[in-house]
């Protein structure tokens, strides 16, 4: 009366892989499932019978039903998922000989190899569309099985496509096998009593890859820093921020192929992707405030260039970081010279500034005639919570001394010393001065001119090179 036996594969193993139930009682069909199943069997038999009894004898039967099978192919040989994506896969069935007639199969499918997919669903096409028992799990994920019926009189015969399997690619890469070896799986034809799958089985080996995700646009104009010490503001790398975003208090330092990949950029010109051109929400710039004096000026109203040079510790750096104010100054009523409101120093990225060991912001200054004088450290951030530094070094003993007159780099460097020749070109300037160089003025007369004039004595002044007060360096 079974239209499939309870033959297994001997390999299956015990426990969940286990058929504990001839095939007929697995199945879980609903009563008038059963009743209509019971009734399309009991139609199968009778046609079974009726052809054994008009055209075969026992032993034709014996022969030829070892001779029908049907072969199940997974399809295709091989596949290829990335993590997380889903595809289908199709049971090719052919019978042998072509018109054998399926009625019936119970389709089971396994992953073996590697846990990297999962078996999600089984379901028909139009060949067995009678769904026997539906899909289950029989291990969740790792075996699948269903049965499906032919209707009558349409059974299945030939070569087609009788099943659909959805499998899921888990995010682990490598190579599963999606296979029918070991599966179970039985096929029920008219004609036999037994099984007819061949068994052969079928698999699909699927690679699951890591999904490719196109590389994200570097933002290099982002970068920070200087030299070795290069670093992308928090945040900030790659996707232009957002204005809520807040590109500040840490940062990363590149790393080595990012420095590499960097210098390579900076080499073939710096182009902005457009992307790029969205700045990113700017730190606040840390801004002076600054008082000082310049020795000899007591009064309003003198106006002198000033390079102001802020200088500190770099984070992530051994480094000293320094750069330079050119500002115009104007002395105030007691011969002060500050800024009048506090300037933004800009292209300081305060997130640069090493805050740790108190090792605070240097504030260095230099007039064109003065020697460069460092004022003083200030304390970053500053100690009032605010972001500017307040540099008031409106002292008599701070003031910047003046006399840098020459300011010749060859042949040797004049810039920021103090010496005998800014003397001499300041003397040599006495032009009013002129003695005829008679008598006891004869010998004053250095370049015998006829006068004892300021630029002898500024040739005199020039001598004395072993005078020498330098300025504060950068
Ligand atoms: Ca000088
Ligand atoms: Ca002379």
């Amino acid at each position: 009366m079974n239209v499939l036996n309870n033959q297994r594969p001997a390999t299956i193993p015990d426990g969940p892989l286990a058929f504990k139930k001839p095939f007929h009682r697995r199945l879980k069909i609903p009563i008038l499932a059963q009743v209509s199943g019971l009734l399309f069997l009991l139609l199968i038999s009778a046609g079974l019978l009726t052809v054994r009894q008009l055209s075969l004898t026992s032993q034709d039967v014996k022969t030829l039903a070892a001779a029908e099978t049907v072969k199940l192919t997974l399809e295709p040989a091989t596949s290829t998922l990335e993590f997380g994506q889903e595809k289908e896969y199709k049971i090719m069935a052919e019978t042998n000989p072509v018109d054998l007639k399926v009625s019936a199969a119970d389709l089971v499918v396994l992953r073996i190899q590697n846990d990297l997919i999962e078996i999600v669903d089984i379901t028909p096409t139009t060949r067995l569309p009678v769904v026997l028992r539906s899909f289950q799990a029989d291990i969740p994920g790792v075996r699948g099985s269903i049965v499906l019926g032919a209707t009558p009189k349409n059974e299945f015969k030939g070569k087609d496509y009788i099943a659909t399997v959805k499998v899921r690619a888990k995010d682990k890469a490598g190579t599963a096998r999606l296979t029918m070896i070991n599966g179970g799986s039985q096929v029920a034809a008219f004609g036999n009593s037994n099984n007819v799958y061949d068994n052969t089985g079928s698999s699909i080996a699927i690679t699951v890859n890591a999904p490719v995700t196109p590389p994200a646009t570097v933002c290099w104009n982002y970068v920070i820093g200087s030299g070795n010490n290069l670093n992308w503001p928090n945040a900030c790398k790659g996707i232009p921020k957002t204005a809520e975003l807040v590109c500040a208090e840490v940062i990363t330092p590149l790393t080595a192929d990012e420095v590499i990949a960097y210098r390579a950029w900076i080499a073939a010109g710096s182009s902005i992707p457009e992307v790029c051109k969205v700045s990113p929400p700017a730190p606040t710039d840390p801004k002076l405030s600054l008082k000082f004096r310049i020795q000899g000026v007591t009064k309003a109203g003198i106006v002198k260039t000033a390079d102001v040079t802020i200088r500190y510790h770099q984070k992530n750096s051994a480094e000293l970081f320094s750069k330079t104010f050119p500002l115009t100054l104007t002395s105030q009523d007691d011969g002060t010279f500050g800024t009048t409101a506090p300037i933004a120093l800009t292209a300081i990225h305060p997130e640069m500034i090493d805050q740790l060991n108190n090792k605070g912001v240097d504030i260095l200054v230099k007039t064109p005639t003065t020697l460069r004088k460092k004022l003083g450290t200030i304390a970053y951030p500053p100690t009032d919570g605010s972001n500017t530094l307040v540099g008031n070094f409106n002292t008599q003993d701070m003031k910047l001394m003046v006399g840098d007159f020459d300011r010749s780099h060859t042949p040797h460097e004049q810039e920021n010393y103090l010496r005998g020749s800014d003397i001499g070109r300041m003397v040599s300037k006495l032009t009013d001065l002129s003695i005829p160089a008679t008598g006891e003025y004869a010998d004053l007369d250095i370049n015998h001119d006829g006068f004892f004039r300021g630029n002898d004595i500024g040739l005199i002044v020039g001598n004395l090179t072993d005078i020498s007060i330098s300025g504060d360096s950068i």
